[in-house]
């Protein structure tokens, strides 16, 4: 199995049930599922691997990663699952595990203060400088911010590497094309290439969260920032046929906001552009994002509902869609769930007591003096 998404989608599936429920069960098999994750760890630095197998504990890397590399938006997306796993158990060794991955990262040498995507689970070491804020990336920074605003604001080391890694990510990779739009490039060995992927959409709802907090006086300038790439983003769904985003778009060639590749032109029911959307109606309340979420309701309503349920699409520019047949888990988990919060009052899971984790489970922030009673939470 991917660890991974053992992780963002059952132990935080889990973890969520059992604070919304109150129920012993999901906390016990959120816990045991936990331990069953642990031998990934043994590694030389602590590194996870990607892929395990559950029964004999044994891990491995993807076999396509650069020089047997684990990926950034890997083993860099267990820190808030991880963290109330130790605090519902009382075992140190998950927050352990997550510290100590902070730990090697924090050792490294980061170019131009990027993180690459690619990192040696034996030496240490990086693979590809390739550079992403999107898929291999995306969640590592999510994590960071998060595991602040979790924290109750007190894990100060995830607030100064959330802020620093954004100002990298501000100077290196975001760019404004010429007709305008903000964007978010992806780097490979100081190359821009001028790409930006359905995923990276996500980031317009990070910065928008981690606003406020930010350093000296880049507050409106963050949010501003996460205004203009949902902007972008809604583009992206604008400038189709089926008024559903692509899986990437470019900004090269003469084109803006548009897939070229053919490769690039499916839509499988992602959640980021609507997550950022609910993000930016909560902090601001401009009925804009309401109007555009509600615009990706009648689209998938019109192009993507199906006998058993909702498909993804091949080809967004097409005049009719072609369905894949899938009905993938984030659709549930992430992309419906937004869209009711988008069209929600703000009290209901409100952001100074929830985190959502990276598949959209929400977790309560753990409070300073807060014991493990779920019975406190609002
Ligand atoms: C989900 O598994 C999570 O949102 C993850 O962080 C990125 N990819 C999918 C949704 O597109």
């Amino acid at each position: 199995s991917n660890g991974t998404e053992m992780n963002i989608r059952f132990v935080g599936g889990l973890l969520s049930a059992y604070y919304l429920s109150g129920k012993e069960v999901f906390r016990r098999k959120a816990i045991e599922l936990g331990e069953k994750l642990l031998p990934a760890f043994k590694t030389p630095t602590g590194i996870p691997w990607a892929l395990l197998n559950l029964k004999s504990g044994i891990g491995r890397n993807w076999p396509w990663a650069s020089g047997g590399s684990s990926i950034l938006a890997e083993y860099g997306t267990l820190h808030l699952e991880f963290m109330h796993l130790s605090k519902l158990s009382g075992n140190p060794a998950f927050a352990e595990k997550v510290m100590n991955i902070r730990k090697v990262l924090n050792r490294l040498d980061k170019p131009q203060g990027l993180y690459p995507n690619y990192l040696n689970p034996n030496s240490g070491q990086w693979g590809q400088h390739h550079v992403s804020v999107g898929g291999l990336g995306d969640s590592f920074y999510e994590y960071l911010l998060k595991a602040w605003l979790m924290s109750d604001k007190t894990d100060e080391e995830g607030k100064k590497l959330y802020y620093e890694a954004l100002q990298a990510i501000e100077t290196s990779l975001i760019r404004k094309s010429s007709g305008g739009l903000t964007y978010i490039a992806e780097w490979k060995g100081g190359l821009l290439e001028h790409k930006m992927g359905h995923l990276t959409c996500f980031a317009g709802g990070m910065i928008a969260l981690g606003a406020d907090g930010a350093p000296e006086d880049k507050t409106g300038h963050q949010m501003e920032q996460a205004s203009e790439i949902a902007r972008t983003c809604h583009e992206s769904y604008a400038r189709t046929t089926l008024k559903l985003g692509p899986e990437a778009f470019r900004f090269d060639g003469g084109v803006e906001a548009i897939a070229t590749r053919q490769n690039e032109k499916y839509f499988i029911l992602r959640p980021e552009v609507i997550e950022t959307y609910m993000y930016m109606w909560r902090f601001t309340h401009d009925p804009k994002y309401r109007e555009w979420g509600w615009e990706a309701v009648q689209a998938l309503e019109k192009h993507c509902r199906v006998e058993g349920g909702y498909s993804g699409v091949r080809d967004v520019y097409a005049s009719s869609p072609n369905h894949d047949d899938v009905q993938q888990s984030f659709y549930l988990a992430e992309t419906l769930k937004y869209l009711y919060l988008l069209f929600s009052d703000d009290d209901h899971l409100p952001l100074e007591h929830w985190v959502f984790n990276t598949e959209a489970h929400p977790l309560p922030v753990i409070r300073k003096e807060m014991t493990d009673k779920p019975s406190q939470l609002e």
